[in-house]
Order: C-alpha cells, then structure tokens, then sequence
C-alpha cells in the first residue's frame, strides 16, 4: 500500500507545475496549461464597482468593490501574454425584465436599489444600460468570451459549461465581484461540476470585509472543499 505522500506524487503529472496557494500548491494534479485553464472575470461591471451604480446606490463603500481593479488587469496581462482563455461574466437581467425573479426585486427595492428601477446609471442591473457595462479598466478584448447572467452563479441559465468543455478547460481561476455572492456560487457550482478552482484573493471583494475574509476561509476548510486561494502575485509569478 503507497503511502498518501506516494500517491500525491503519482497524481502530479510529469512535467507538471502548480501556484503556490493554500491550503495545496494548485491545480491538484500539476496539470496547468493555457490550453486547460481559463481565467474568469465576474461581474466587474459599473453597477458593482463606480459610482452611482447598484453597489453605491444599496450605501455599500465601492472602494473595496474597486480594490481588485488593479491585481485583476495585471492577471488579465499575463493570462492575455500566456494565451490562457478569458471570459468576462455580467450579471444582468432582459430589459422586459422576464428573467428577473419576484423575489429577487422585491429583495432589492427593500434596499432602495430596485432591480429594473432607474438609477443615476440607468435602470439598474438590466442589460444595456450604462450600469450593466463592464468597467472601462478592464474591457474586454477580441476574442474573450463573456457570459450573461440573469443570475449570481455564472452557470445557471448559461452556456458557461458548454463553452468551457468546448475548449477543453478543466481548471478555472476565478476573480471578480462580489467573493461572497456570484464569485463563490460561480466557484461552488465550477467545482461540483469537477472543474479545479483557484480563486485570487485581492483579485476579489465583497460589500462587507468580514464577508470576504469569510468567503475565503470556507473554501479552505476540508483540504480545499472548493479548491485553493492563491494572490495574483502567487498566480503571475508561478506562470513566469
Ligand atoms: C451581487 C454579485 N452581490 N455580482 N452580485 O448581488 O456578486
């Protein structure tokens, strides 16, 4: 019988590399390639993270919305640089606003930020207005792919998986807005759909701290229950 050490060692392919992270060096297996590896930008869009849009309007401070402006472009340059697949995701909902849940407006007007309502960004979180857009920092290039969702997981009411197996991905880094909400159901989902997650830590926020700290920390309990948690630092500097 190997020991659990011998058998890690079989898992790691040969060749194989990984990104420093916790709570294991990433992917499991030692399998990172551009050719199965996509980046994952979620919801960086004006109604989450300028002013005037969504976040700002419920009173939530987008300074740490904002905070992963910065580590996610240097990580979009590298993966750019590197040929890794991007995909941009919006959350947003039909302009008739058909796909938009009862619940979840009644939710939001409770806040004084009703989805579908107009705001200082036009009508709040429906597609086509200026608040749905994706920042001005981190625009999309020719061929990166983006994903709407009327949802906060990326899968649901998608063709996300579709065209990530298309592509033969099998490991996801994710980044984005906000790490407690549509980053951690996009992950949650992304792994009981047998993809290996990493998500970077200052490449994401929440509304609240707390929450974010918390977000990361329940990814890591179980040996890594929804995978691993690296710094755009550890990503970049492990693709070198
Ligand atoms: C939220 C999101 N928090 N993108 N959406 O409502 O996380």
């Amino acid at each position: 019988m190997d020991t659990l050490d011998e058998r890690i060692a079989q898992a790691l392919v040969p060749g194989g590399r990984t990104i420093a992270a916790d709570p294991y060096p990433w992917p499991f297996d030692g399998d990172l390639r551009p050719g199965n590896t996509a980046l994952i930008v979620i919801d960086m869009q004006v109604d989450f993270c300028a002013p005037g849009g969504y976040v700002d309007v419920m009173g939530y401070d987008i300074a740490l919305t904002r905070a992963p402006i910065e580590p996610i472009r240097r990580v979009l340059d590298a993966c750019r640089a590197g040929g890794f697949s991007i995909i941009h995701t919006r959350e947003g909902h039909r302009p008739d606003l058909s796909d938009l849940p009862a619940n979840k407006r009644w939710r939001s007007q409770r806040i004084g930020a009703g989805i579908g309502d107009q705001g200082p960004c036009g009508r709040i979180l429906v597609r086509g207005e200026p608040g749905w857009e994706i920042i001005p920092e981190l625009q999309p290039v020719a061929g990166e792919v983006i994903i709407d969702k009327p949802g906060k997981g990326s899968f649901v009411a998608t063709d996300l998986d579709m065209v990530l197996r298309m592509r033969g991905i099998r490991n996801i880094v994710l980044t984005g807005v906000t790490t407690d909400v549509c980053v951690h159901t996009t992950m949650r989902d992304a792994n009981d759909l047998g993809y290996e997650c990493l998500l970077l830590a200052d490449c994401c926020a929440a509304t609240r701290l707390e929450n974010h700290l918390a977000a990361l920390d329940m990814i890591k309990m179980q040996g890594g229950v929804f995978g691993a948690v690296a710094t755009a630092a550890d990503f970049i500097g492990g693709l070198a």
